[in-house]
């Protein structure tokens, strides 16, 4: 276990960090992480019955209900004390840290973390199925707008029959070119990677730590339990997000 008051030292004279969250970083808020044993999503469902696009093809009503029942329990949590801790050392720091997240529940941004990049979308967002099949887009130019989809499991529209779908990369898509090109800068930059929360596992947000690493950043993991990212990491933390974020950033 390394020196927590070096570790800060670190933190705080390092010119640029990024941070990677996933899962375990709201895990203290209620929401339940994918792959821990007992507790995670997908030990009690199968990712590809529920995240991709053949499977929301397959039982749209399966995967819509199953998305509008996590949008209902991650509306009811609140952010904590790592997510806050983070937004704190930003406001501190606004031009040293570029927060990169795998998280879709948006409880960075609602503690207060500016220019977020969430790698896997928000699972508040609606879009549709096949924007390129909407008929008004063939004629005006412009997409029907979700917000007038006739409700439904899940919504339909009632000009083109377009299905919406949550703005959340499933497996198989591409993440968003922007967000994770910025995510790919921030990481060459960095002179410090702190990995809070994600087993490393899915790509290509699990790269972005050997990214930082091959280009000279130190990297920091903080999990409560092993990671695939260990190997890469200089330093390894065990133990809750929420605790260790308090520690590592506080001035
Ligand atoms: C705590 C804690 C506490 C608990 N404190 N810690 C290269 C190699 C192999 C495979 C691939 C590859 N490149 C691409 C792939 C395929 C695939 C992939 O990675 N598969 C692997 C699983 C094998 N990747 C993709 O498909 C991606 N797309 C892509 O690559 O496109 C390329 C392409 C090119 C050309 C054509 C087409 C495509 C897309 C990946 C999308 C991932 N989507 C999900 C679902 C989002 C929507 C939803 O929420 O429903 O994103 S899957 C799920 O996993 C979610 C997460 O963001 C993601 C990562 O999980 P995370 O955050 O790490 O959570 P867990 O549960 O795994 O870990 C939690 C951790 O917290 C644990 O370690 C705990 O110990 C810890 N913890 N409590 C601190 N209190």
């Amino acid at each position: 276990m390394p020196d927590p008051t070096t570790l800060r030292q670190q933190l705080h004279a390092a010119r640029h960090i990024a941070i990677l969250t996933g899962a375990g970083i709201s895990a203290e808020s209620g929401v339940p992480t994918f792959r821990d044993a007992q507790t995670g999503l997908w030990a009690q469902f199968n990712p590809e019955d529920l995240a991709t696009e053949a499977a929301y093809r397959a039982n749209p009503q399966r995967v819509w209900d199953w998305y509008v029942y996590r949008r209902e329990m991650i509306a009811k949590v609140e952010p904590n004390a790592g997510h806050r801790a983070i937004a704190a050392f930003q406001q501190r720091h606004p031009d040293g840290l570029t927060l990169i997240t795998q998280n879709v529940d948006g409880l960075h941004q609602r503690a207060g973390s500016q220019g977020v990049l969430p790698l896997h979308g928000n699972i508040f967002d609606d879009r549709w199925l096949e924007p390129q099949a909407c008929t008004r887009q063939q004629t005006t130019g412009e997409v029907c707008d979700t917000t007038r989809a006739q409700p439904g499991h899940p919504p339909r529209c009632a000009d083109c029959g377009n299905r919406v779908r949550p703005g959340v990369v499933w497996f198989g898509e591409v993440l968003p070119f922007a967000v994770l090109h910025a995510a790919e800068q921030a990481a060459r930059r960095a002179d410090l990677m702190l990995g809070v929360g994600t087993s490393g596992v899915v790509y290509p947000a699990a790269g972005l730590a050997r990214m930082a690493r091959e280009a000279g950043a130190q990297v920091v993991i903080v999990n409560t339990e092993p990671t695939e990212l260990d190997v890469v990491a200089q330093s390894v933390l065990r133990g809750p997000a929420a605790v260790l974020l308090s520690q590592l950033l506080e001035e």
